[in-house]
């Protein structure tokens, strides 16, 4: 066949870069690196979707450029397999959550292959592979040493009916995914991680990376830093003590009207009035069932319920009432606020269904607004700081009470420790046992470096455990085989069924276990264990992936210090927005964390950050099974093949632009492609025979190749791929108007092209008669001289005749001109022994020469 058959083409041409290792990126390199990284997949049972080659092409068109450009080029691949679909599966079917993972991973693999992405498969990573998690759980024994993980009763949604713990995705309005019973917010012990010891440095340092804007401002809003003041207020019964509320704006104090605290608060069972216990016991179980966004949403009708007490306000000792209302949340500052109506929208919304007052204390430009009022504007009703500026009131009223100690400027964050266990089998275990005190304290003093500063312990029935971590040395801990995936009935995860691991035997130097059933083994290092029933959550395997790629198969570290000090962090990170926050946040928390470890040399993974946009189907909705507009890579790749198909999903529009998909656009890129084909392949199968060394080309089209070797280059490095795309369009219509082309054009011309449909490009550049692989060549060069336009072509006319023509300078004068005419071998026997009459110029077209 004659044709471009890319059926052929293309599987040829990925087995020639397998068998030829071409993508290996070498760890020992005098060449500059660059890393290039995706955001690994979770091998759903789906297999891929569309959006998910539309960013991988993107980095592997990158990947093959700066090879082309001389670096040696990490570009790796993995699979982030923990999670919840693959466990829901175990239990549906009874199969351990490993098979199937491994067959979606499989599945998966084929898919990407097919792309023929230039990943570098000898480093192939998956996180539910002990030799992977095993660093994993190192590096929560890092935190864990450092103070940096704690245990806490935290809430979690529990459905009696199943009993068993749900997660967030498991619940839909208010009741579970299956079966659809009612679910309560229940306490149970859970692992937390200390993210909020960084928030500060998290916050700051977005200034250094080169991220979209808007993902900047999302994890600014994410962490959200406040700057306020914790005021105290006194209680109208003395006994009980103060009030802590925190506040942004104490220059409000005058207009607070009533106090608030969250239904959790400490203070409300003491603060409750008799008469109002009953209710407020009531409200208490109702909010319990909330989620901080349901208690929170400003659309949602405000509910609450005045507990009987009253506090004092500090600025002018006017009496305020205590109500209880789930719209503050106990997480949030002090979980107290004093409440100022005419200031704030959701006291006011509140006061007014409640009929409490509402005071104005800022007045805007001398005068009272519409209320709630929540911009800028001085004091009114506020006696001696009446007229002042509002920011200036903050200060001052906050500087008045501090000195009598009722208040201390503070800055709070939204950002919350990190619940960090599951009640769930398909995730990493915990590398902790729990020991009773006395035997903790035997361990501590053979094992100190291991401890945190303070032990992290947990009560239950009036005993306290204390949290051992297992000797570094004996990681993995792996997954024990269980009988069944479902949960323990308890809230524990199916793990807490698994007697022999759970209950054993320590030897507490190695790490050595013996079922607790059988004797204890001879030695002063025993102790009797009990193991970390929760796991990890999902987020833990993709927070630290990008430096196991760099070193995948050390099993002394999670990578050579050389590694490390080589590779660094990845030079461009592309994924989807939908990761804006919680994935990158997390894994800027525990790189910082491994940079103050010394682990790390940089103090941010991610330097440089892209997001593809989200393709919607051709209905321009968003592609779903339930709408039937999804699009698969298999199907495009068997009608059109993958150049065509990578080509397509660069070309349909900007990267990082949302945009819909477009079956009859495949079909352009594909005569695009073909087009090129035949440029170089003639009917018989021969090379065209317009490609020839004696070929002519004219300076345009030099002009044009040089052209668009710079825009190509750029486009690339600039990631505008669409743009790139249409310069090889415009370039190959004027190659294939061209009488004749030079091999070296074509080869030029193939380069450019090989980033981005590089089968095509191989294909037709061992055709040309190279040896080796396209991508082996030095990427074009293109020579400035010839982007400006210095030479045209000048027709000689005598007396209207043509005569000749010749290039000269653009620039080139009148009287030069005519000197080139007089010296033209065909154009000067018509000018000896003539008159020169008169001469009509056309720069950079004619000289008319007009004689007797
Ligand atoms: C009085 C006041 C007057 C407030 C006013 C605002 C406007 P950010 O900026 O988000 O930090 N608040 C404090 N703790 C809360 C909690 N646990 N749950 C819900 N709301 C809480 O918001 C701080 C403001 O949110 C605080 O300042 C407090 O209301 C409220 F004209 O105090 B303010």
């Amino acid at each position: 066949c004659t044709d471009y058959d890319f059926r052929q083409i293309e599987p040829h041409w990925q087995t020639f870069w397998e068998q030829n290792q071409s993508f290996r990126a070498e760890n020992n390199s005098p060449k500059p690196k660059y890393y290039v990284l995706d955001m690994f997949p979770y091998p759903s049972g789906a297999g891929l979707h569309i959006g998910h080659p539309e960013g991988y092409t993107a980095t592997d068109i990158i990947a093959r450029y700066k090879r082309a450009k001389g670096f040696n080029v990490l570009h790796p691949i993995g699979w982030d397999a923990f999670g919840l679909p693959a466990e829901q599966h175990a239990v549906k079917t009874g199969t351990h959550p490993a098979s199937n993972t491994q067959n979606n991973i499989k599945n998966f693999r084929r898919q990407i292959k097919a792309l023929g992405f230039s990943y570098d498969w000898s480093r192939e990573i998956d996180t539910t592979d002990p030799k992977y998690f095993r660093w994993t759980q190192w590096i929560f024994l890092q935190l864990f040493q450092r103070g940096l993980a704690y245990v806490d009763e935290r809430p979690v949604w529990w459905c009696p009916e199943l009993r068993t713990v749900l997660a967030n995705e498991e619940v839909v309005d208010g009741k579970s995914e299956v079966g659809g019973f009612p679910v309560e917010r229940r306490n149970l012990r859970q692992w937390v991680l200390r993210i909020t010891a960084y928030a500060e440095r998290l916050l700051a340092d977005l200034k250094d990376v080169d991220w979209p804007e808007s993902t900047k401002r999302m994890q600014e809003a994410w962490i959200g830093r406040s700057e306020g003041a914790e005021i105290l207020f006194d209680l109208e019964d003395k006994t009980l003590g103060q009030l802590k509320i925190f506040t942004t704006r104490p220059d409000t104090l005058f207009g607070c009207t009533y106090m608030v605290l969250a239904p959790e608060h400490p203070l409300v069972a003491a603060l409750t009035a008799p008469e109002q216990r009953a209710a407020v016991d009531a409200y208490q179980k109702r909010a319990s069932a909330k989620s901080d966004l349901e208690r929170t949403d400003l659309a949602k009708d405000k509910s609450g319920v005045f507990s009987g007490s009253y506090a004092i306000n500090p600025v002018n000792g006017a009496r305020v009432p205590i109500w209880i209302a789930d719209y503050v949340l106990m997480g949030y500052g002090t979980g107290a606020i004093m409440a100022v109506p005419a200031h704030d929208e959701r006291d006011f919304e509140f006061a007014t269904q409640f009929s409490l007052p509402v005071i104005p204390v800022i007045a805007s430009a001398g005068e009272e607004t519409n209320l709630p009022y929540v911009g800028d504007g001085t004091l009114i009703n506020s006696g001696a700081y009446n007229g002042l500026p509002w920011s200036e009131a903050k200060q001052r009223i906050t500087a008045a009470l501090a000195k009598e100690d009722r208040a201390a400027a503070t800055v709070n964050y939204k950002l919350r420790d990190w619940l960090f266990s599951r009640q769930r089998y398909w995730g990493e275990p915990f590398p902790i046992v729990w020991v009773s005190e006395a035997d903790y304290h035997r361990a501590a003093s053979a094992r100190a470096g291991d401890l945190p500063p303070t032990p992290v312990t947990f009560s239950s029935e009036g005993v306290t455990h204390y949290a051992l971590p297992l000797p570094a040395t004996a990681l993995p801990l792996a997954l024990p085989e269980v009988e069944s995936y479902l949960p323990s009935g308890t809230g524990e995860s199916p793990l807490a069924n698994v007697t022999p691991w759970l209950e054993i035997w320590l030897d507490y130097t190695s790490g050595a276990a013996v079922p607790a059933s059988e004797p204890k083994p001879a030695g002063a290092t025993w102790i009797r264990a009990r193991r970390e029933t929760n796991t990890m959550p999902q987020w833990a395997g993709s927070c630290w992936y990008y430096l196991r790629f760099l070193d995948p198969d050390n099993d002394q570290a999670l990578a050579s210090p050389a590694a490390l000090a080589y590779w660094g962090v990845p030079d461009l990170y592309v994924g989807g927005a939908e990761h804006a926050v919680l994935h990158l946040l997390y894994a800027r928390f525990w790189h910082k964390v491994l940079f103050d470890l010394g682990v790390v040399p940089q103090s941010e993974p991610f330097t440089k950050l892209f997001h593809q946009g989200i393709i919607l189907g051709e209905d321009g909705e968003k592609m779903s099974k339930s709408r039937g507009n999804v699009v698969s890579p298999d199907t495009i790749i068997a009608s059109h093949g993958t150049d065509s198909l990578r080509l397509y999903l660069m070309f349909l529009g900007p990267l990082e632009a949302m945009k819909p998909w477009n079956a009859r656009g495949i079909e352009g890129v594909h005569r695009f492609l073909q087009k090129i084909w035949r440029e170089c392949i003639a009917e018989n199968g021969a090379l065209n025979p317009k490609i020839t060394s004696a070929a002519e080309e004219a300076p345009e089209l030099q002009k044009l190749l040089h052209e668009t070797i710079k825009k190509v280059g750029e486009d690339i490095e600039a990631l505008r791929f669409n743009t790139a795309i249409s310069q090889l369009m415009i370039f190959v219509n004027a190659v294939h108007k061209a009488p004749q082309i030079r091999p070296e054009t074509m080869a030029a011309l193939l380069q450019l092209l090989a980033p981005l449909a590089p089968h095509l490009a191989e294909e037709l550049w061992a055709r040309l008669g190279h040896m080796g692989s396209v991508m082996a060549a030095p990427w074009p060069a293109f020579d400035p001289a010839k982007l400006v336009t210095s030479e045209v072509k000048l027709v000689f006319q005598v007396n209207g005749k043509f005569r000749g023509d010749q290039l000269v300078p653009v620039d080139i004068s009148e009287a030069e001109a005519l000197a080139a005419a007089h010296a033209h071998p065909k154009v000067a026997p018509f000018l000896t022994g003539k008159t020169v009459r008169r001469i009509v110029f056309v720069p950079r077209k004619i000289l008319n020469i007009v004689v007797d």
